[in-house]
Protein backbone atom coordinates (compact mmCIF):
# COMPACT_ATOMS: atom_id res chain seq x y z
CA UNK A 1 0.00 0.00 0.00
CA UNK A 2 0.95 3.51 -0.10
CA UNK A 3 -0.49 6.69 -0.44
CA UNK A 4 -1.15 9.47 -3.38
CA UNK A 5 -2.88 12.88 -3.84
CA UNK A 6 -5.87 12.81 -5.23
CA UNK A 7 -7.26 15.19 -7.98
CA UNK A 8 -9.07 16.77 -5.07
CA UNK A 9 -6.18 17.15 -2.93
CA UNK A 10 -6.35 14.55 -0.12
CA UNK A 11 -4.51 11.58 0.39
CA UNK A 12 -5.73 8.24 -0.78
CA UNK A 13 -4.67 4.79 0.02
CA UNK A 14 -3.13 3.45 -3.53
CA UNK A 15 -2.77 -0.53 -4.08
CA UNK A 16 -1.44 -2.36 -6.96
CA UNK A 17 -4.95 -4.34 -6.61
CA UNK A 18 -8.22 -4.12 -5.56
CA UNK A 19 -9.69 -7.63 -5.51
CA UNK A 20 -14.00 -7.88 -4.85
CA UNK A 21 -14.43 -10.84 -2.50
CA UNK A 22 -13.03 -12.60 -0.02
CA UNK A 23 -14.45 -16.18 -1.43
CA UNK A 24 -12.31 -18.96 -2.74
CA UNK A 25 -11.07 -17.14 -5.70
CA UNK A 26 -10.54 -13.48 -3.68
CA UNK A 27 -8.48 -15.67 -1.11
CA UNK A 28 -6.00 -17.55 -3.75
CA UNK A 29 -6.30 -14.26 -5.53
CA UNK A 30 -4.46 -12.21 -2.50
CA UNK A 31 -2.43 -15.14 -1.84
CA UNK A 32 -0.41 -14.94 -5.19
CA UNK A 33 -0.49 -11.46 -5.39
CA UNK A 34 1.57 -11.21 -2.15
CA UNK A 35 3.60 -13.44 -3.45
CA UNK A 36 4.46 -11.61 -6.53
CA UNK A 37 5.45 -8.68 -4.58
CA UNK A 38 2.07 -6.50 -5.61
CA UNK A 39 0.64 -4.64 -2.86
CA UNK A 40 -3.55 -5.96 -2.88
CA UNK A 41 -6.24 -4.95 -0.52
CA UNK A 42 -9.33 -7.39 -0.98
CA UNK A 43 -13.08 -5.76 0.32
CA UNK A 44 -15.52 -8.47 1.65
CA UNK A 45 -19.33 -7.81 2.33
CA UNK A 46 -19.87 -10.71 4.81
CA UNK A 47 -17.99 -10.99 8.17
CA UNK A 48 -15.94 -13.95 6.95
CA UNK A 49 -13.77 -15.54 4.24
CA UNK A 50 -15.64 -18.01 2.21
CA UNK A 51 -18.16 -16.13 -0.24
CA UNK A 52 -20.95 -18.78 -0.78
CA UNK A 53 -20.43 -20.96 1.83
CA UNK A 54 -20.40 -17.99 4.14
CA UNK A 55 -23.74 -17.23 3.22
CA UNK A 56 -25.71 -20.74 2.03
CA UNK A 57 -25.77 -21.86 5.53
CA UNK A 58 -29.73 -23.86 5.01
CA UNK A 59 -30.20 -27.07 6.71
CA UNK A 60 -28.28 -30.24 4.73
CA UNK A 61 -26.51 -27.43 2.59
CA UNK A 62 -23.60 -29.58 0.72
CA UNK A 63 -20.92 -29.07 -2.21
CA UNK A 64 -21.99 -31.52 -5.15
CA UNK A 65 -18.36 -31.86 -6.04
CA UNK A 66 -16.34 -34.43 -3.88
CA UNK A 67 -14.98 -33.22 -1.13
CA UNK A 68 -11.09 -34.36 -2.45
CA UNK A 69 -11.45 -32.59 -5.39
CA UNK A 70 -13.30 -29.78 -4.49
CA UNK A 71 -10.38 -27.89 -2.76
CA UNK A 72 -7.36 -25.91 -3.64
CA UNK A 73 -4.45 -27.16 -5.58
CA UNK A 74 -2.04 -24.49 -5.21
CA UNK A 75 -0.60 -26.03 -2.49
CA UNK A 76 0.96 -29.51 -2.10
CA UNK A 77 0.81 -28.97 2.15
CA UNK A 78 -2.83 -27.96 1.96
CA UNK A 79 -3.73 -30.90 0.43
CA UNK A 80 -1.86 -33.26 1.80
CA UNK A 81 -2.28 -32.15 5.44
CA UNK A 82 -6.59 -31.00 5.49
CA UNK A 83 -8.91 -34.26 6.39
CA UNK A 84 -12.15 -34.07 4.39
CA UNK A 85 -14.91 -36.09 6.55
CA UNK A 86 -17.24 -37.04 4.42
CA UNK A 87 -17.65 -38.06 0.15
CA UNK A 88 -19.32 -34.41 0.05
CA UNK A 89 -18.24 -32.11 2.05
CA UNK A 90 -21.11 -30.16 4.57
CA UNK A 91 -21.33 -26.55 4.44
CA UNK A 92 -20.05 -26.02 7.61
CA UNK A 93 -16.72 -27.85 7.11
CA UNK A 94 -16.46 -25.94 3.64
CA UNK A 95 -16.42 -22.79 5.60
CA UNK A 96 -14.10 -24.52 8.28
CA UNK A 97 -11.36 -25.36 5.30
CA UNK A 98 -11.77 -21.44 4.32
CA UNK A 99 -11.04 -20.17 7.23
CA UNK A 100 -8.02 -22.28 7.58
CA UNK A 101 -6.66 -21.35 4.42
CA UNK A 102 -6.88 -17.96 5.51
CA UNK A 103 -5.05 -18.37 8.72
CA UNK A 104 -2.89 -20.73 6.94
CA UNK A 105 -1.63 -18.02 4.79
CA UNK A 106 -2.27 -15.49 6.81
CA UNK A 107 -4.73 -13.22 4.55
CA UNK A 108 -6.96 -11.85 7.01
CA UNK A 109 -4.53 -8.66 7.54
CA UNK A 110 -5.29 -7.91 4.12
CA UNK A 111 -8.77 -8.40 3.99
CA UNK A 112 -11.87 -5.76 5.21
CA UNK A 113 -14.41 -7.41 6.22
CA UNK A 114 -18.11 -6.41 6.52
CA UNK A 115 -17.25 -3.50 3.27
CA UNK A 116 -19.12 -3.35 0.29
CA UNK A 117 -17.08 -2.44 -2.94
CA UNK A 118 -20.36 0.74 -3.72
CA UNK A 119 -18.41 2.17 -6.79
CA UNK A 120 -15.54 1.62 -9.01
CA UNK A 121 -14.50 3.92 -11.91
CA UNK A 122 -11.88 3.99 -13.99
CA UNK A 123 -9.44 7.60 -14.46
CA UNK A 124 -8.55 7.38 -17.82
CA UNK A 125 -5.74 10.20 -17.32
CA UNK A 126 -4.31 8.69 -14.00
CA UNK A 127 -4.83 4.76 -15.79
CA UNK A 128 -6.25 3.63 -12.30
CA UNK A 129 -9.30 2.93 -10.94
CA UNK A 130 -10.89 4.70 -8.10
CA UNK A 131 -12.86 2.22 -5.61
CA UNK A 132 -15.47 3.69 -3.30
CA UNK A 133 -16.39 1.05 -0.47
CA UNK A 134 -19.42 1.14 2.02
CA UNK A 135 -17.74 2.47 4.82
CA UNK A 136 -17.25 6.06 2.53
CA UNK A 137 -13.95 5.79 1.65
CA UNK A 138 -12.02 6.24 -1.92
CA UNK A 139 -8.17 3.95 -2.11
CA UNK A 140 -6.93 3.80 -5.74
CA UNK A 141 -5.44 0.90 -7.78
CA UNK A 142 -3.92 0.30 -10.97
CA UNK A 143 -6.15 -2.81 -11.24
CA UNK A 144 -9.49 -4.56 -9.70
CA UNK A 145 -10.51 -8.42 -9.64
CA UNK A 146 -14.05 -8.64 -8.71
CA UNK A 147 -13.55 -12.23 -7.10
CA UNK A 148 -17.20 -11.50 -6.62
CA UNK A 149 -19.09 -14.77 -7.30
CA UNK A 150 -21.48 -16.29 -9.23
CA UNK A 151 -23.65 -17.56 -7.11
CA UNK A 152 -24.12 -15.01 -4.84
CA UNK A 153 -26.95 -12.76 -4.99
CA UNK A 154 -29.72 -14.59 -3.27
CA UNK A 155 -32.95 -13.23 -4.76
CA UNK A 156 -36.01 -13.11 -3.01
CA UNK A 157 -39.27 -13.79 -5.60
CA UNK A 158 -41.53 -10.90 -6.31
CA UNK A 159 -44.83 -12.46 -4.81
CA UNK A 160 -47.70 -10.76 -4.06
CA UNK A 161 -48.58 -10.39 -0.57
CA UNK A 162 -45.10 -11.77 0.77
CA UNK A 163 -44.71 -8.32 2.95
CA UNK A 164 -47.81 -9.41 4.85
CA UNK A 165 -46.58 -13.05 5.79
CA UNK A 166 -46.42 -13.08 9.51
CA UNK A 167 -44.40 -15.84 10.44
CA UNK A 168 -40.32 -16.03 9.48
CA UNK A 169 -39.22 -15.82 6.17
CA UNK A 170 -36.04 -17.55 5.18
CA UNK A 171 -33.46 -17.51 2.07
CA UNK A 172 -31.52 -20.43 1.38
CA UNK A 173 -28.87 -18.24 -0.23
CA UNK A 174 -28.67 -16.00 2.82
CA UNK A 175 -29.14 -17.97 5.85
CA UNK A 176 -29.31 -17.26 9.49
CA UNK A 177 -26.28 -17.71 11.79
CA UNK A 178 -28.19 -18.55 14.04
CA UNK A 179 -29.57 -22.17 14.55
CA UNK A 180 -33.77 -22.00 12.51
CA UNK A 181 -35.17 -24.48 14.90
CA UNK A 182 -38.76 -25.74 12.90
CA UNK A 183 -39.73 -27.91 15.72
CA UNK A 184 -43.63 -28.15 15.46
CA UNK A 185 -43.73 -25.42 13.02
CA UNK A 186 -45.50 -25.93 9.71
CA UNK A 187 -42.90 -24.87 7.59
CA UNK A 188 -43.56 -23.74 3.20
CA UNK A 189 -40.85 -24.28 1.06
CA UNK A 190 -40.77 -22.60 -2.64
CA UNK A 191 -38.10 -23.62 -4.98
CA UNK A 192 -36.88 -27.18 -5.64
CA UNK A 193 -33.60 -26.25 -7.10
CA UNK A 194 -29.92 -28.16 -5.61
CA UNK A 195 -30.61 -25.73 -2.60
CA UNK A 196 -34.64 -26.84 -2.13
CA UNK A 197 -33.74 -30.56 -2.68
CA UNK A 198 -30.91 -30.86 -0.23
CA UNK A 199 -32.81 -28.92 2.45
CA UNK A 200 -36.66 -30.80 2.10
CA UNK A 201 -35.36 -34.34 3.90
CA UNK A 202 -33.64 -31.98 7.15
CA UNK A 203 -36.60 -29.54 7.39
CA UNK A 204 -39.28 -32.56 7.04
CA UNK A 205 -37.48 -34.52 9.83
CA UNK A 206 -37.82 -31.40 12.16
CA UNK A 207 -41.11 -29.72 10.81
CA UNK A 208 -44.76 -30.61 11.89
CA UNK A 209 -45.20 -30.27 8.28
CA UNK A 210 -43.54 -29.38 5.03
CA UNK A 211 -45.25 -27.92 2.23
CA UNK A 212 -43.21 -27.87 -0.99
CA UNK A 213 -44.27 -25.63 -4.12
CA UNK A 214 -42.72 -26.75 -7.27
CA UNK A 215 -42.56 -24.94 -10.09
CA UNK A 216 -40.46 -26.93 -12.30
CA UNK A 217 -39.85 -30.72 -11.28
CA UNK A 218 -35.93 -31.39 -11.47
CA UNK A 219 -33.75 -34.14 -11.95
CA UNK A 220 -31.71 -35.37 -8.58
CA UNK A 221 -29.55 -37.94 -8.45
CA UNK A 222 -28.47 -40.15 -5.00
CA UNK A 223 -25.44 -38.46 -3.91
CA UNK A 224 -25.02 -41.70 -1.96
CA UNK A 225 -22.66 -39.34 0.59
CA UNK A 226 -20.85 -41.45 2.85
CA UNK A 227 -18.16 -40.67 5.84
CA UNK A 228 -14.37 -40.84 4.13
CA UNK A 229 -12.27 -44.02 4.75
CA UNK A 230 -8.39 -43.01 5.72
CA UNK A 231 -7.59 -45.54 3.04
CA UNK A 232 -9.80 -43.32 0.72
CA UNK A 233 -8.13 -40.22 1.39
CA UNK A 234 -4.57 -41.73 1.13
CA UNK A 235 -5.81 -43.09 -2.32
CA UNK A 236 -6.87 -39.45 -3.58
CA UNK A 237 -3.01 -37.44 -2.07
CA UNK A 238 -1.15 -40.48 -3.15
CA UNK A 239 -2.74 -39.67 -6.65
CA UNK A 240 -3.39 -36.17 -6.75
CA UNK A 241 -0.59 -34.79 -9.11
CA UNK A 242 -2.91 -37.05 -12.20
CA UNK A 243 -6.08 -36.53 -10.20
CA UNK A 244 -5.48 -32.78 -10.48
CA UNK A 245 -3.89 -32.78 -14.09
CA UNK A 246 -6.96 -34.90 -15.26
CA UNK A 247 -9.17 -32.44 -13.93
CA UNK A 248 -7.28 -29.10 -15.51
CA UNK A 249 -6.26 -30.14 -18.87
CA UNK A 250 -8.41 -33.04 -19.84
CA UNK A 251 -11.82 -33.37 -18.50
CA UNK A 252 -14.79 -31.02 -19.18
CA UNK A 253 -15.92 -29.91 -16.08
CA UNK A 254 -12.85 -29.75 -14.06
CA UNK A 255 -13.92 -33.37 -12.10
CA UNK A 256 -11.51 -36.31 -12.23
CA UNK A 257 -13.74 -39.32 -13.83
CA UNK A 258 -13.85 -41.35 -16.65
CA UNK A 259 -14.38 -40.23 -19.97
CA UNK A 260 -17.42 -41.84 -21.88
CA UNK A 261 -15.82 -43.18 -24.86
CA UNK A 262 -19.24 -43.95 -26.49
CA UNK A 263 -23.30 -42.78 -26.90
CA UNK A 264 -26.59 -43.46 -25.20
CA UNK A 265 -27.78 -45.28 -28.45
CA UNK A 266 -24.46 -47.32 -29.22
CA UNK A 267 -25.81 -49.86 -26.58
CA UNK A 268 -28.44 -52.18 -25.75
CA UNK A 269 -31.43 -51.46 -24.39
CA UNK A 270 -30.39 -54.15 -21.48
CA UNK A 271 -26.74 -52.64 -21.84
CA UNK A 272 -27.97 -48.81 -21.06
CA UNK A 273 -30.13 -49.78 -18.64
CA UNK A 274 -27.20 -51.77 -16.73
CA UNK A 275 -24.99 -48.85 -16.90
CA UNK A 276 -27.58 -46.22 -15.59
CA UNK A 277 -28.26 -48.52 -12.76
CA UNK A 278 -24.56 -48.48 -11.95
CA UNK A 279 -24.40 -45.04 -11.80
CA UNK A 280 -27.40 -44.37 -9.96
CA UNK A 281 -25.63 -47.02 -7.42
CA UNK A 282 -22.54 -45.34 -7.17
CA UNK A 283 -24.29 -42.15 -7.07
CA UNK A 284 -23.18 -38.41 -7.92
CA UNK A 285 -22.73 -35.66 -10.52
CA UNK A 286 -20.92 -38.52 -12.85
CA UNK A 287 -24.45 -39.66 -13.62
CA UNK A 288 -24.42 -37.49 -16.99
CA UNK A 289 -20.82 -39.24 -18.38
CA UNK A 290 -21.89 -42.62 -18.16
CA UNK A 291 -22.12 -41.38 -22.36
CA UNK A 292 -20.52 -38.98 -24.29
CA UNK A 293 -23.76 -37.07 -26.20
CA UNK A 294 -26.40 -37.17 -23.24
CA UNK A 295 -25.84 -33.12 -23.42
CA UNK A 296 -25.73 -33.21 -27.07
CA UNK A 297 -28.58 -35.70 -28.30
CA UNK A 298 -32.13 -35.57 -27.45
CA UNK A 299 -32.90 -38.93 -28.41
CA UNK A 300 -29.61 -40.31 -25.95
CA UNK A 301 -30.83 -38.03 -23.39
CA UNK A 302 -34.45 -38.71 -23.26
CA UNK A 303 -33.03 -42.32 -22.37
CA UNK A 304 -31.08 -41.21 -19.03
CA UNK A 305 -34.18 -38.75 -18.46
CA UNK A 306 -36.73 -41.77 -18.73
CA UNK A 307 -34.28 -43.86 -16.39
CA UNK A 308 -34.64 -41.17 -13.77
CA UNK A 309 -38.19 -40.67 -13.96
CA UNK A 310 -38.62 -44.24 -14.38
CA UNK A 311 -36.60 -44.11 -10.24
CA UNK A 312 -38.77 -40.99 -8.97
CA UNK A 313 -41.82 -43.96 -9.87
CA UNK A 314 -40.36 -46.45 -7.85
CA UNK A 315 -39.40 -44.23 -4.93
CA UNK A 316 -42.30 -42.12 -4.33
CA UNK A 317 -45.63 -44.06 -3.34
CA UNK A 318 -48.22 -42.26 -4.58
CA UNK A 319 -48.83 -41.87 -8.17
CA UNK A 320 -49.91 -38.70 -8.72
CA UNK A 321 -47.15 -37.10 -6.27
CA UNK A 322 -44.74 -39.37 -8.20
CA UNK A 323 -45.45 -38.19 -11.83
CA UNK A 324 -45.54 -34.33 -10.46
CA UNK A 325 -42.00 -35.11 -9.15
CA UNK A 326 -40.98 -36.33 -12.94
CA UNK A 327 -39.19 -33.58 -14.71
CA UNK A 328 -40.51 -33.53 -18.31
CA UNK A 329 -40.09 -30.12 -19.31
CA UNK A 330 -36.15 -29.77 -19.87
CA UNK A 331 -32.88 -32.40 -20.71
CA UNK A 332 -31.83 -34.56 -17.83
CA UNK A 333 -28.50 -32.10 -17.01
CA UNK A 334 -29.76 -28.89 -19.05
CA UNK A 335 -30.56 -27.38 -15.66
CA UNK A 336 -27.72 -28.58 -13.00
CA UNK A 337 -28.43 -31.74 -12.08
CA UNK A 338 -29.14 -32.18 -8.32
CA UNK A 339 -27.75 -34.86 -6.01
CA UNK A 340 -29.68 -35.85 -3.15
CA UNK A 341 -30.04 -37.45 0.16
CA UNK A 342 -33.02 -39.17 0.08
CA UNK A 343 -34.98 -36.20 -1.18
CA UNK A 344 -38.34 -38.52 -3.28
CA UNK A 345 -38.79 -40.39 -0.29
CA UNK A 346 -39.32 -37.33 1.60
CA UNK A 347 -42.91 -37.14 -0.03
CA UNK A 348 -43.69 -40.58 1.45
CA UNK A 349 -43.58 -38.83 4.80
CA UNK A 350 -47.03 -38.38 6.14
CA UNK A 351 -45.99 -34.61 6.90
CA UNK A 352 -44.63 -33.63 3.88
CA UNK A 353 -46.90 -32.56 1.01
CA UNK A 354 -46.56 -31.68 -2.68
CA UNK A 355 -48.48 -28.53 -4.18
CA UNK A 356 -47.79 -27.90 -8.25
CA UNK A 357 -47.31 -24.30 -8.90
CA UNK A 358 -46.96 -24.52 -12.61
CA UNK A 359 -50.28 -25.44 -13.24
CA UNK A 360 -51.82 -23.16 -10.84
CA UNK A 361 -49.03 -20.13 -9.97
CA UNK A 362 -49.05 -18.83 -6.03
CA UNK A 363 -52.06 -16.01 -6.04
CA UNK A 364 -50.54 -14.61 -3.03
CA UNK A 365 -49.39 -14.93 -0.13
CA UNK A 366 -51.37 -13.81 3.32
CA UNK A 367 -50.62 -13.16 6.86
CA UNK A 368 -50.41 -17.17 7.65
CA UNK A 369 -50.72 -19.16 3.96
CA UNK A 370 -49.82 -19.58 0.94
CA UNK A 371 -52.72 -19.18 -1.42
CA UNK A 372 -52.69 -21.50 -4.53
CA UNK A 373 -55.93 -22.22 -6.53
CA UNK A 374 -58.16 -20.52 -4.24
CA UNK A 375 -56.74 -22.81 -1.50
CA UNK A 376 -54.76 -21.67 1.60
CA UNK A 377 -51.69 -23.85 2.72
CA UNK A 378 -51.30 -23.26 6.09
CA UNK A 379 -47.65 -22.01 7.32
CA UNK A 380 -45.87 -20.63 9.81
CA UNK A 381 -42.49 -19.94 8.31
CA UNK A 382 -41.56 -19.60 4.85
CA UNK A 383 -38.40 -21.14 3.38
CA UNK A 384 -37.34 -19.57 -0.06
CA UNK A 385 -35.27 -21.74 -1.73
CA UNK A 386 -35.80 -19.60 -4.71
CA UNK A 387 -32.05 -18.86 -6.48
CA UNK A 388 -29.86 -16.60 -7.19
CA UNK A 389 -28.89 -13.58 -10.23
CA UNK A 390 -26.12 -15.85 -11.49
CA UNK A 391 -23.06 -14.91 -12.90
CA UNK A 392 -24.01 -11.64 -13.17
CA UNK A 393 -26.03 -10.23 -10.10
CA UNK A 394 -23.25 -9.53 -7.64
CA UNK A 395 -21.16 -7.35 -10.49
CA UNK A 396 -24.30 -5.63 -11.09
CA UNK A 397 -24.48 -4.31 -7.80
CA UNK A 398 -21.23 -2.25 -7.85
CA UNK A 399 -21.97 0.72 -10.04
CA UNK A 400 -18.59 -0.03 -12.33
CA UNK A 401 -17.93 2.23 -14.84
CA UNK A 402 -14.93 2.29 -17.84
CA UNK A 403 -14.13 4.47 -20.37
CA UNK A 404 -15.79 7.48 -20.87
CA UNK A 405 -18.17 6.59 -17.84
CA UNK A 406 -19.41 4.05 -19.66
CA UNK A 407 -21.31 1.69 -16.92
CA UNK A 408 -20.88 -1.94 -17.11
CA UNK A 409 -24.45 -2.49 -16.43
CA UNK A 410 -25.00 -0.30 -19.42
CA UNK A 411 -22.87 -2.32 -21.49
CA UNK A 412 -24.10 -5.45 -20.76
CA UNK A 413 -27.97 -4.51 -20.84
CA UNK A 414 -28.36 -6.52 -24.08
CA UNK A 415 -26.34 -9.64 -22.12
CA UNK A 416 -22.50 -10.22 -20.20
CA UNK A 417 -19.88 -9.43 -22.91
CA UNK A 418 -16.60 -10.67 -22.60
CA UNK A 419 -12.88 -11.66 -23.86
CA UNK A 420 -12.57 -15.19 -22.45
CA UNK A 421 -15.12 -14.17 -19.34
CA UNK A 422 -11.97 -12.31 -18.41
CA UNK A 423 -12.03 -8.75 -19.19
CA UNK A 424 -14.62 -6.83 -20.90
CA UNK A 425 -13.66 -3.99 -23.69
CA UNK A 426 -13.80 -0.48 -22.64
CA UNK A 427 -13.01 -1.39 -18.63
CA UNK A 428 -9.41 -1.36 -18.71
CA UNK A 429 -7.60 -3.04 -15.86
CA UNK A 430 -10.25 -5.16 -14.69
CA UNK A 431 -10.46 -8.57 -14.65
CA UNK A 432 -13.54 -10.93 -13.89
CA UNK A 433 -12.61 -14.42 -11.91
CA UNK A 434 -15.04 -16.98 -13.16
CA UNK A 435 -17.00 -14.32 -15.39
CA UNK A 436 -19.85 -15.21 -17.86
CA UNK A 437 -17.93 -16.38 -21.37
CA UNK A 438 -15.51 -18.66 -19.20
CA UNK A 439 -16.90 -22.83 -18.32
CA UNK A 440 -17.11 -21.18 -14.57
CA UNK A 441 -20.54 -22.69 -13.21
CA UNK A 442 -20.42 -25.68 -15.99
CA UNK A 443 -17.43 -26.94 -14.16
CA UNK A 444 -15.42 -27.86 -10.75
CA UNK A 445 -15.62 -24.18 -9.99
CA UNK A 446 -11.86 -24.54 -7.62
CA UNK A 447 -10.49 -25.58 -10.93
CA UNK A 448 -11.57 -22.53 -12.81
CA UNK A 449 -10.94 -20.15 -10.05
CA UNK A 450 -6.84 -21.63 -9.68
CA UNK A 451 -7.39 -21.06 -13.65
CA UNK A 452 -8.34 -17.60 -13.66
CA UNK A 453 -6.15 -16.32 -11.01
CA UNK A 454 -3.01 -17.85 -12.46
CA UNK A 455 -3.50 -16.42 -15.95
CA UNK A 456 -4.33 -12.82 -14.45
CA UNK A 457 -1.42 -13.63 -12.02
CA UNK A 458 0.98 -14.31 -14.87
CA UNK A 459 -0.55 -11.42 -16.71
CA UNK A 460 0.40 -8.81 -14.13
CA UNK A 461 3.84 -10.29 -14.11
CA UNK A 462 4.31 -9.98 -18.06
CA UNK A 463 3.05 -6.14 -17.64
CA UNK A 464 5.36 -5.62 -14.97
CA UNK A 465 8.43 -6.87 -16.79
CA UNK A 466 7.27 -4.64 -20.11
CA UNK A 467 6.33 -1.48 -18.28
CA UNK A 468 3.00 -1.96 -19.90
CA UNK A 469 0.34 0.45 -17.77
CA UNK A 470 -3.09 -0.58 -19.27
CA UNK A 471 -4.95 -3.72 -20.41
CA UNK A 472 -8.19 -4.21 -21.98
CA UNK A 473 -9.91 -6.82 -24.42
CA UNK A 474 -10.34 -5.67 -28.10
CA UNK A 475 -13.94 -5.34 -29.42
CA UNK A 476 -12.98 -7.80 -32.02
CA UNK A 477 -11.91 -10.11 -29.90
CA UNK A 478 -14.74 -9.80 -27.64
CA UNK A 479 -17.38 -10.10 -30.16
CA UNK A 480 -15.94 -13.20 -31.97
CA UNK A 481 -15.28 -14.81 -28.62
CA UNK A 482 -18.80 -13.88 -27.68
CA UNK A 483 -20.43 -15.42 -30.61
CA UNK A 484 -17.77 -18.23 -30.12
CA UNK A 485 -19.88 -19.04 -27.16
CA UNK A 486 -22.93 -18.73 -28.34
CA UNK A 487 -22.35 -20.94 -31.10
CA UNK A 488 -20.60 -23.73 -28.74
CA UNK A 489 -23.71 -23.56 -26.41
CA UNK A 490 -26.38 -23.59 -29.58
CA UNK A 491 -24.53 -27.10 -30.68
CA UNK A 492 -25.80 -28.55 -27.10
CA UNK A 493 -29.27 -29.01 -25.41
CA UNK A 494 -28.30 -26.54 -22.61
CA UNK A 495 -30.42 -23.61 -24.17
CA UNK A 496 -33.56 -25.79 -24.47
CA UNK A 497 -33.64 -25.52 -20.35
CA UNK A 498 -35.32 -21.98 -18.98
CA UNK A 499 -32.48 -22.29 -16.91
CA UNK A 500 -30.05 -19.84 -14.35
CA UNK A 501 -27.27 -20.38 -16.71
CA UNK A 502 -29.66 -18.54 -19.59
CA UNK A 503 -30.78 -15.99 -16.97
CA UNK A 504 -34.13 -17.29 -17.85
CA UNK A 505 -34.96 -17.32 -13.32
CA UNK A 506 -34.67 -13.27 -13.66
CA UNK A 507 -37.99 -11.93 -15.19
CA UNK A 508 -36.38 -9.01 -17.61
CA UNK A 509 -32.61 -10.28 -18.11
CA UNK A 510 -31.85 -11.02 -21.71
CA UNK A 511 -32.40 -14.74 -22.29
CA UNK A 512 -28.19 -15.42 -22.88
CA UNK A 513 -26.38 -18.75 -22.33
CA UNK A 514 -23.88 -17.17 -20.00
CA UNK A 515 -20.82 -20.00 -19.25
CA UNK A 516 -18.66 -20.99 -22.17
CA UNK A 517 -19.43 -24.78 -22.55
CA UNK A 518 -16.25 -26.11 -24.60
CA UNK A 519 -14.84 -27.60 -21.61
CA UNK A 520 -12.13 -26.47 -19.12
CA UNK A 521 -9.17 -27.98 -20.44
CA UNK A 522 -10.45 -26.82 -23.74
CA UNK A 523 -10.85 -23.25 -22.18
CA UNK A 524 -7.58 -23.26 -20.63
CA UNK A 525 -5.54 -24.00 -23.78
CA UNK A 526 -7.56 -21.00 -25.77
CA UNK A 527 -6.65 -18.62 -22.61
CA UNK A 528 -2.69 -20.27 -22.34
CA UNK A 529 -2.13 -19.67 -26.66
CA UNK A 530 -3.27 -15.99 -26.14
CA UNK A 531 -1.16 -15.54 -23.46
CA UNK A 532 1.53 -17.30 -25.24
CA UNK A 533 1.09 -14.72 -28.16
CA UNK A 534 1.65 -11.84 -26.08
CA UNK A 535 -2.14 -11.62 -25.30
CA UNK A 536 -3.38 -11.88 -28.31
CA UNK A 537 -6.62 -10.02 -28.67
CA UNK A 538 -6.05 -7.75 -25.98
CA UNK A 539 -5.03 -4.17 -25.78
CA UNK A 540 -1.68 -3.17 -24.05
CA UNK A 541 -1.11 0.76 -23.63
CA UNK A 542 2.38 2.01 -22.03
CA UNK A 543 2.51 4.59 -19.17
CA UNK A 544 3.15 7.91 -20.76
CA UNK A 545 6.61 9.44 -20.16
CA UNK A 546 6.46 11.93 -17.97
CA UNK A 547 6.90 15.38 -20.47
CA UNK A 548 10.63 16.81 -20.17
CA UNK A 549 10.36 19.99 -18.50
CA UNK A 550 10.88 22.79 -20.89
CA UNK A 551 14.27 24.36 -20.95
P1 LIG B 1 -32.03 -22.67 -8.46
O1 LIG B 1 -31.38 -23.85 -9.02
O2 LIG B 1 -32.08 -21.43 -9.30
O3 LIG B 1 -33.51 -23.09 -8.02
C1 LIG B 1 -34.46 -22.14 -7.68
C2 LIG B 1 -35.80 -22.78 -7.54
O4 LIG B 1 -36.77 -21.81 -7.15
C3 LIG B 1 -36.32 -23.39 -8.83
O5 LIG B 1 -37.04 -24.54 -8.52
C4 LIG B 1 -37.23 -22.29 -9.36
O6 LIG B 1 -38.22 -22.75 -10.22
C5 LIG B 1 -37.84 -21.80 -8.09
N1 LIG B 1 -38.35 -20.45 -8.19
C6 LIG B 1 -37.67 -19.33 -8.51
N2 LIG B 1 -38.48 -18.26 -8.51
C7 LIG B 1 -39.70 -18.72 -8.19
C8 LIG B 1 -40.97 -18.12 -8.04
N3 LIG B 1 -41.14 -16.81 -8.25
N4 LIG B 1 -42.02 -18.89 -7.71
C9 LIG B 1 -41.85 -20.19 -7.51
N5 LIG B 1 -40.68 -20.85 -7.65
C10 LIG B 1 -39.63 -20.12 -7.99
O7 LIG B 1 -31.34 -22.22 -7.09
P2 LIG B 1 -30.68 -23.11 -5.97
O8 LIG B 1 -30.32 -22.21 -4.85
O9 LIG B 1 -31.51 -24.28 -5.65
O10 LIG B 1 -29.37 -23.68 -6.63
C11 LIG B 1 -28.46 -22.85 -7.32
C12 LIG B 1 -27.17 -23.57 -7.54
O11 LIG B 1 -26.44 -23.60 -6.32
C13 LIG B 1 -27.26 -25.01 -7.91
O12 LIG B 1 -27.46 -25.23 -9.26
C14 LIG B 1 -25.93 -25.56 -7.46
O13 LIG B 1 -24.94 -25.29 -8.40
C15 LIG B 1 -25.65 -24.78 -6.24
P3 LIG B 1 -37.93 -22.77 -11.84
O14 LIG B 1 -36.98 -23.90 -12.04
O15 LIG B 1 -37.30 -21.43 -12.17
O16 LIG B 1 -39.25 -22.95 -12.44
Amino acid sequence: MSSVQSSSGQTAEAYDVVVVGAGFAGMYMLHRLRGLGFSARVYEQGGGVGGTWYWNRYPGARCDVESMQYSYSFSEELQQEWDWSERYAPQPEILKYANHVADRFDLRRDIQFNTRVERTAFNEHGKFWSVTTSDGRTVEAKFVVLATGCLSNARKPDIKGLENFKGPVYHTGNWPHEDVDFTDLRVGLIGTGSSGIQSAPIIAEQAKHLTVFQRTANFSIPARNAALTGEERDAFRRDYPEIRRFAREVARNGIFAEQPDRGALDDSDDVRLGKYAGRWERGGLTFMYVYNNLGLERSANDTAADFVRGKIAEIVKNPETAKLLQPNSHPIGTKRICIDTDYFATFNRPNVSLVDIKANPIEEITASAVRVAGKDHEVDALVMATGFDAMTGSVAKIDIRGRGGQTLNRKWEEGPKTYLGLMSAGFPNLFIITGPGSPSVLSNMIVSIEQHVDWIADCLVHMRRQGLATMEAGRDAEDKWVAHVNEVAQGTLFPQANSWYMGANIPGKPRIFMPYIGGVGVYRRICDEVAAKGYEGFLMGRAEQPQAAAS
